[in-house]
């Protein structure tokens, strides 16, 4: 399907999908996260697609949500539109891994939409942000709250209060991105990503999105018994017996997604 604010593409098993809103620097307005909402249940219904990256320019991931489609709302009007809510949970709903692939500015609702993916891979130009503070608004997809749990209480609180920029080396530092590559080679090392993790077995790939993101909602013992529970479920499973022969047989595995 053709999008007027993304480019979408799948190639060998993996879907790219690029905002694409240069003039604005990617900010996500209604219609950009309508779109990327049905793109990305496109994704979750296709067959061919095993991982998804989701990248933007080498300028702008996406400098937040848009400012000029906000400033003249009531609060009766993104009340009862829940604006936003209905686009973000579409990411909550998918069971393929997401990959963030971030240059440039990744701002409020930017920067929340990075941290809505499973994992982010920044480029040395990377710069992180919540300066919602500066609007006079505070962060509203996750920036007090799944910032918080990346990088922990004092750099969200400062992130949050001062409206300041993180740049990628701080951001790895911190536990906000899993690795920094240089600009030009940024899509280079996300697609190879996806690539690695669409060659797993899918069914082992949603178990691990499951078992990772239950640590957030829950406490470490009932987490730790949820992992046990799903490693025993596995043995379920036509992959893992073919996972284990094929370590054993001293070959690559084959696996069926069973
Ligand atoms: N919204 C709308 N337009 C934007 C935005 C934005 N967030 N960011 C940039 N643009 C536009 C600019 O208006 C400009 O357009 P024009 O040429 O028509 O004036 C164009 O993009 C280029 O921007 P600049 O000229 O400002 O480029 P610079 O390189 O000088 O600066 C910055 C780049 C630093 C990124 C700067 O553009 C900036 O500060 N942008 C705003 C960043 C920001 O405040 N983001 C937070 C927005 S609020 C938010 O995300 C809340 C999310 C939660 C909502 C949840 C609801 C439930």
């Amino acid at each position: 399907m053709a999008y007027e604010t993304l480019i979408v593409e799948v190639e060998n098993h993996v879907a790219l999908i690029r905002l694409n809103r240069p003039d604005a620097l990617n900010a996500l307005n209604t219609q950009l996260l309508g779109e990327l909402a049905d793109a990305l249940k496109s994704t979750e219904e296709n067959d061919k697609v095993r991982c998804v990256v989701i990248t933007g320019s080498e300028k702008a991931f996406a400098a937040g949500a848009d400012i000029k489609e906000m400033a003249e709302k009531t609060f009766v009007e993104v009340f009862m539109s829940n604006l936003f809510g209905r686009e973000t949970e579409q990411f909550l709903k998918c069971r393929k891994p997401i990959i963030a692939a971030v240059s440039g500015y990744a701002l409020g609702g930017g920067c929340e939409l990075a941290m809505m993916c499973d994992f982010i891979i920044a480029s040395d130009t990377a710069k992180f942000g919540q300066p919602e503070i500066n609007l006079g608004v505070v962060a509203g997809i996750g920036g007090s709250q799944r910032l918080t749990r990346f990088v922990g209480k004092s750099k969200a609180m400062d992130m949050n209060l001062t409206g300041r920029f993180m740049d990628a080396k701080e951001a790895e530092r911190s536990g906000l991105v899993s690795r920094v590559v240089p600009a030009k080679k940024l899509l280079e090392e996300a697609l190879s990503a996806a690539q690695k993790i669409a060659e797993k077995s899918m069914l082992t790939t949603a178990v691990v999105k499951e078992a990772v993101n239950r640590s957030y909602e829950t406490t470490l013992s009932e987490g730790l018994l949820f992992e046990r529970r799903l490693f025993h479920s596995l043995f379920a499973s036509e992959d893992q017996k073919e996972g284990m022969a094929a370590f054993l047989e001293k070959r690559e595995p084959q696996f069926r997604d069973k």
